[in-house]
């Protein structure tokens, strides 16, 4: 079932919205089994968005917003992205009948975000520039030309995305104390503390939690309080200058009594290979930025240890094969025997 069978009467759709699924949402929601206990947390859970069809969180917002699109008529489908999005749109463009353009900043997304777009069929522009310019672009063109916007700032995709907040409370029971996840252009934070609190307005929750936000230190705008005009980080999910939903998630952060704050580059890769090497989950650098930024906020004592804390992570580990490959030993290469192998094992 997809998020919006699972969620229908939480969304925007009706009976003349046509059905689109790929069995998107419903991800597990994992308990730490290593970081939680070294950490001194009693509870800390990653929701494991990688597990979505094209291996993010995007897909719960685009199956709304091209179920929406679809609805009004629209055939062609446009969006900026630094590579999720446009692989998720794609996804769903391919699997609808319709035309996905995609335009990408050039040179700077991950590998295999690209090799979804290009596998699914979309058209795909790598855009000179940065993803900001991008995304502008994109907004610009589609008020001029017949073509569906369908980024984050395309209401529906936040309708979507807030799924993820129901999933959590369905599974605990209640809102967790804190709900850690990145930050880029802002539109996941801005829907899940929707979803947070319409769940709550529907009696399905008591409480709320505080919304913690992790940006990446060189793409910090909504830290800095002004936009980057360069924005550069290792996270290239999230190298975003100037996001569009930035009133989405200033409100997130102050309503709910969070905080969202910037964290390195060094501190984003040593996360991802401690989530790997310690809990059996792959995460791109994007989503380990709220995890470095709560092994911080612990060093610092800014977080309760009976709490329930959520780390979301966005998305999949095998997007970003580069990213990752640096940072780890390359293998070793052997032409040998079993004795030569269980030799250069120290067996
Ligand atoms: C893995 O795909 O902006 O704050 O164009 O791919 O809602 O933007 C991706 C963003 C976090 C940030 N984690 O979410 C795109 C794009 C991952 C991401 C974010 C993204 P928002």
């Amino acid at each position: 079932m997809g998020v919006i069978a699972r969620y229908r009467e939480h969304l925007p759709v009706g009976p003349e919205t046509p059905e689109v699924d790929l069995n998107e949402g419903s991800t597990p929601l994992v308990p730490s089994r290593n970081i939680a206990g070294a950490l001194g947390l009693k509870r800390l859970f990653f929701k494991y968005e990688g597990l979505n069809p094209t291996g993010s969180f995007k897909d719960r917002g685009m199956v709304v917003a091209v179920a929406k699109a679809l609805e009004r008529g629209s055939r062609v489908f446009i969006c900026a992205s630094t590579g999720n999005t446009s692989a998720s749109m794609a996804a769903y463009a391919a699997r609808t009948g319709a035309r996905a353009i995609v335009v990408v900043p050039s040179g700077e997304i991950a590998l295999n975000k690209l090799s979804q777009a290009l596998m699914y069929g979309a058209k795909v522009i790598a855009l000179k520039g940065n993803f900001d310019t991008a995304l502008e672009t994109v907004r610009d063109l589609s008020t001029n030309y017949p073509v569906a916007l369908m980024n984050s700032v395309n209401p529906n995709r936040i309708e979507g995305q807030k799924t993820a907040a129901f999933e959590i409370v369905d599974e605990l029971g209640d809102a967790p104390d804190y709900l850690v996840l990145p930050v880029g252009n802002a539109g996941n934070i801005t829907a899940y503390w929707k979803g947070f609190r319409e769940y709550r307005a529907a009696g399905r929750a008591t409480c709320l939690p505080r919304m913690v936000g992790a940006q990446a230190e060189g793409a910090a705008p909504i830290v800095q309080g002004h936009p980057v005009a360069n924005p550069m980080t290792v996270a290239s999910a999230i190298r975003i200058g100037n996001p569009a939903s930035w009133e989405g998630a200033t409100s997130a952060r102050d309503e709910s009594g969070g905080m969202i704050a910037a964290v390195t580059d060094t501190e984003i890769l040593s996360a991802q290979i401690r989530l790997a090497n310690t809990e059996g989950l792959f995460a791109e650098p994007a989503s380990a930025a709220p995890l470095a930024l709560l092994f911080r906020l612990v060093r610092e004592g800014k977080i309760d240890k009976d709490a329930t804390t959520v780390v979301v992570l966005t998305g999949s580990g095998l997007k970003d094969p580069d990213a990752a490959l640096k940072n780890v030993q390359p293998p070793i290469e052997l032409d040998g025997d079993a004795r030569a192998l269980a030799k250069v094992l120290k067996l």
